[in-house]
């Protein structure tokens, strides 16, 4: 099959406002994204799924708080607030998200010690989530993405994606960013530089 698979990332409750881990305008993407899913016959959603212990929250660090960096055997990581724990409200998918022809929800982060911002590779870049087996055993050799966070996990999926030889698109309209410290411009600055595409959502669908 040679139609891109469309990887829907993190649309949880808890990036969305009134969540542990707001991202501004989370929830804008959720209308946006089931107007484009009917198009796309392989839909692939990703849930950020951690155990309550997971280290890349501040709360496990002694005076440690949410937004500041650490230095981990991996490289830096940001403390976050508790978010999107196993099993609870927080982590399900927005509820108004449509999709109902998605294939497969993939979890990750679900180790306690490394992080996964990526749909296919941990923060350790070296423990792998499977995906690319998936996409490649489906014959799948393009991907689109949208969700949250642009900075964070739709931006290092898509550098990843590059990386196991995916073509990679990112809708930037379908997506809204943390922006950290700058970290929306050297996030575009990165995938750009990893080969990944930028759209718009009216580019994609037809008109
Ligand atoms: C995310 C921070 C921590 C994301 C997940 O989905 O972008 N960001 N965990
Ligand atoms: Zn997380």
């Amino acid at each position: 099959m040679n139609q891109p698979t469309l990887l829907i990332v993190d649309v949880q409750r808890d990036f969305c406002p009134g969540g542990a881990l707001a991202v501004p305008g989370g929830h804008e993407v959720v209308p946006l994204i089931n107007s484009i899913a009917r198009h796309y016959r392989q839909v692939v959603l990703t849930q950020d799924w951690h155990s309550a212990d997971h280290s890349s929250f501040a709360s496990q660090h002694d005076g440690c708080v949410p937004f500041q960096t650490k230095e981990k055997h991996y490289g830096y990581q940001v403390l976050w607030p508790d978010h999107c724990l196993q099993g609870t409200d927080g982590a399900a998918l927005h509820p108004d998200l449509d999709v109902p022809h998605a294939q497969l929800i993939l979890r990750k982060g679900i180790h306690r010690h490394v992080d996964s911002y990526s749909t296919f590779l941990e923060a350790d870049r070296v423990t792998r989530t499977g995906l690319d087996g998936w996409l490649t055993s489906h014959g799948v050799s393009e991907v689109h993405i949208c969700g949250l966070a642009t900075d964070f996990c739709v931006a290092w999926t898509a550098m990843d994606a590059r990386r196991f030889g995916f073509g990679a698109t990112v809708i930037e309209d379908a997506c809204r960013a943390i922006d950290l410290d700058g970290s929306l411009a050297r996030a575009w600055a990165a995938m750009a530089a990893a080969g990944v595409r930028r759209a718009r959502l009216a580019d994609i669908l037809p008109v």
